[in-house]
């Protein structure tokens, strides 16, 4: 259970479940492991990032509210389909892998989003910027913006001017640069064989990732 230490430190409770999960993932790709991720623990995992955007002020509220309502839809089938396959083929079978609110779909944009928190702690950490608009867009350009239509991409740059500044984030996040600097690190190493193994249930059924 991570939901005592997200509260305190956010950013170590993430580190340390996504390198829990990363180990899973790790463990099946390697064949030590024939168990599958089960869905409601990768929902409860995938919920920690939440806090991140809770950081980033009013004008993200609507990231948020996306975000946990993907989110939310996958709470809700993981009560019917134990693990991330499942929903896949549930989709397959009735052609809605890329139906808007579909559990495939939600799973890509959740998926998006674990991606997109991955190249914010990496543009985080390959600058020191004072301001995170800089930071932001690049992200947000090579992660999420390829997908979005342009109405909603125009509303997150216009958005970028509102986010808080680099230190305010750390504050926020109840860590100082440094601290925040090994946490990013480990997220960013276990959240990629994660995001790998999402990415590969959609290949393997030939659906290719361009949406
Ligand atoms: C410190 C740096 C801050 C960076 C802030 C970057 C914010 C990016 C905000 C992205 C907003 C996306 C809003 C709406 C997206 C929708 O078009 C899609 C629609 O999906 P559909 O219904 O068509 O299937 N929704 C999503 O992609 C859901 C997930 C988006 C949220 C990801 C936010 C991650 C933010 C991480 C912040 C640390």
């Amino acid at each position: 259970d991570h939901s005592d230490l997200a509260i305190a430190y956010p950013l170590s409770a993430i580190a340390e479940a996504f390198e829990d999960l990363s180990t899973k993932v790790q463990g099946i790709k390697n064949g030590s492991s024939t168990q599958h991720i089960r869905l409601d623990s990768f929902c409860e995992i995938a919920s920690l990032v939440s806090v991140l955007f809770r950081c980033l002020g009013l004008a993200f509220k609507f990231a948020e509210m996306e975000y946990v309502a993907k989110l939310h839809g996958l709470v809700e089938a993981s009560k019917t389909y134990q693990t991330l396959q499942d929903v896949i083929d549930h989709d397959v079978a009735r052609d809605t892998v890329k139906t808007s609110g579909s559990y495939s779909r939600n799973l890509r944009r959740v998926r998006q989003g674990l991606d997109l928190v991955r190249a914010i702690f990496e543009q985080l950490l390959s600058t020191s910027d004072i301001y995170l608009k800089e930071v932001a867009s690049t992200a947000y350009g090579e992660v999420c913006a390829p997908y979005h239509s342009w109405g909603v991409r125009t509303a997150v740059y216009a958005g970028m001017y509102t986010l808080p500044t680099r230190d305010q984030l750390f504050v926020k996040l109840n860590e100082t640069e440094q601290s925040a600097e090994k946490k990013m690190r480990r997220y960013i190493t276990a959240s990629r064989p994660v995001i790998e193994y999402i990415d590969k249930m959609y290949l393997t059924r030939n659906i290719a990732l361009d949406w």
